[in-house]
């Protein structure tokens, strides 16, 4: 039970941020979160306190904005705003995905830009953090269209990133057509073929693996939740919200380990499957959502399912929980739900998507919780994994990658439970993730001296 000495520094804390970041909810929350986890170990460990490391921790390092024009299919100019938050440099280069979504703002950037200091350094590799995008909206565009948003975005975000100072990569919105463009723009610009982009396709320097990277992770996470537990996602039923690239990665490794996937989602509803995806399900997803770019809904016409629209997927009876779509997507009624119909696990794919009552009411109800800086860490692991194949100028395979992968996914899970603490004998792996991804940054901060 945390003590009236820590909660009033918490609240000082907070009431701190709230004031400096006015209307950032999303920022207020992630740093809430980190704060309730990672105060009590700093009382214990007072170096950390006396140096304000926490305090630090929270202004990223620098945040740039910037105008980004566009010429439409029909000539019209576009206007949209673009943003990078380097938040931390601390442990290696600025690392973290690009979001192209209409509803971003900076607030979703500072929130984003501060869990990735965590995650990433949870992943073992040797990457500092940040996060960027645009309130673009490649939904309805013509290729041609995200191709000349691309290419404008590039032009000024090219000032500040670079293979050794800054790499972006995907989120929601930038996928591999994205990459494509902006990473050939760089290219045109530097005149130079250097790692400045993760997630690019195999033919210019991608990864095997990539693309797999965020929703395989997810599960390796979760099977090693389960298996510290004496189970195993096999014969499990899951549900998974979203069907984007996280979404359907996931389905495909719980499909590989024997457990099956009900429902998929996107913002106009769900679909239930009872039967369950199968792979060649799944490629027909695969096909809807990253070539055709069309609506989940077409599942449920093809496959003679349910479709529930303008539902999310959390009333459906499941033993594992995936939410894989977007932020505070799963609220404490739905916890509540998920709790009532014997779910036991839940990794989260997507960043932040898990209220922070129901985050609290999971745990405390013996639910096997696995934080998005913790399980969703895969994606970012494997873009580490390119940068290396990147600078050594050599590609490893598949299998050797996918098996990298599920070490460090195991290690992410080692380290959580380290620093973990017990929730009536479940683990808390959230302030496991919190405190473990706190102490690397915050060793190598006080190595710096004052900065
Ligand atoms: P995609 O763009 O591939 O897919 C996003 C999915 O989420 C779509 O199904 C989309 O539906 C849905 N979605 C997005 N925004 C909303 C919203 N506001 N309300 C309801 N549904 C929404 O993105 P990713 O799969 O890459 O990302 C999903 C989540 O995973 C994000 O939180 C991202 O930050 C996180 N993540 C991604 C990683 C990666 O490697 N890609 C790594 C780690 C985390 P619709 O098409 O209708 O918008
Ligand atoms: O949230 C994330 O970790 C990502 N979108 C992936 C970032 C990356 O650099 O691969």
């Amino acid at each position: 039970m945390p003590t009236i000495q820590t909660n009033s520094y918490i609240q000082d804390f907070m009431d701190n941020v709230k004031a400096k970041n006015p209307a950032e909810k999303d920022f207020h929350q992630a740093v809430h979160e980190v704060v309730e986890s990672v105060y009590p170990y700093i009382v214990n460990h007072p170096r950390y306190k006396d140096a304000k490391i926490l305090e630090r921790m929270i202004e990223p390092d620098r945040i740039i904005i910037f105008r980004v024009c566009w010429e439409d299919d029909n000539g019209n100019t576009q206007i949209n705003r673009g943003f990078r938050v380097q938040f931390s440099n601390a442990i290696g280069p600025y690392k973290g995905g690009l979001r192209f979504h209409p509803s971003v703002t900076l607030d979703t950037f500072k929130f984003l830009g501060f869990e990735q200091v965590f995650k990433n350094s949870l992943t073992t590799l040797p990457m500092g953090a940040a996060k960027g995008g645009s309130d673009f909206d490649p939904k309805g565009k013509s290729d041609r269209e995200v191709m000349r948003f691309c290419q404008a975005f590039m032009t000024e975000l090219i000032r500040h990133i670079g293979k050794d100072t800054d790499v972006p990569a995907g989120d929601i919105g930038v996928g591999a057509r994205e990459i494509g463009y902006l990473f050939g723009q760089h290219k045109r610009l530097t005149n130079r073929f250097t790692g400045v982009l993760t997630g690019k396709s195999l033919e210019y320097g991608g990864s095997l693996i990539r693309k797999e990277a965020t929703g395989y992770g997810c599960v390796f996470f979760v099977e090693e939740m389960l298996k510290n537990n004496e189970q195993s996602i096999e014969g499990k039923r899951c549900v998974v919200s979203g069907s984007g690239n996280v979404a359907q990665y996931t389905a495909e490794k719980v499909i590989q380990l024997g457990g099956t996937v009900v429902s998929f989602s996107d913002s106009s509803g769900t679909v239930y499957d009872p039967s369950g995806v199968t792979q060649e399900k799944l490629e027909f997803v695969k096909a809807l959502k990253n070539e055709r770019r069309g609506r989940i809904k077409e599942y449920a016409d093809k496959f003679g399912c349910e479709f529930l629209e303008g539902k999310r997927p959390w009333n459906i009876e499941c033993d594992v929980a995936f939410p894989s779509a977007t932020q505070n997507e799963l609220s404490l009624d739905d916890a509540k739900a998920l709790v009532a119909n014997g779910c036991q696990a839940l990794g989260e794919g997507a960043n932040m998507p898990t209220e922070p009552d129901a985050v609290k009411f999971l745990i405390e109800n013996g639910v096997l919780f696995g934080p998005a800086k913790a399980a969703n860490a895969g994606g970012v692991a494997v873009s580490g994994l390119e940068m290396t194949q990147n600078s050594m100028r050599i590609s490893w395979d598949r299998n050797d990658l996918e098996t990298r992968l599920q070490n460090i996914m195991k290690q992410i899970h080692s380290q959580c439970l380290q620093f973990s603490t017990d929730a009536n004998g479940t683990p808390n792996y959230v302030d496991g993730a919190n405190i473990a991804g706190f102490v690397k940054v915050a060793d190598a901060m006080l190595s710096y001296g004052i900065q």
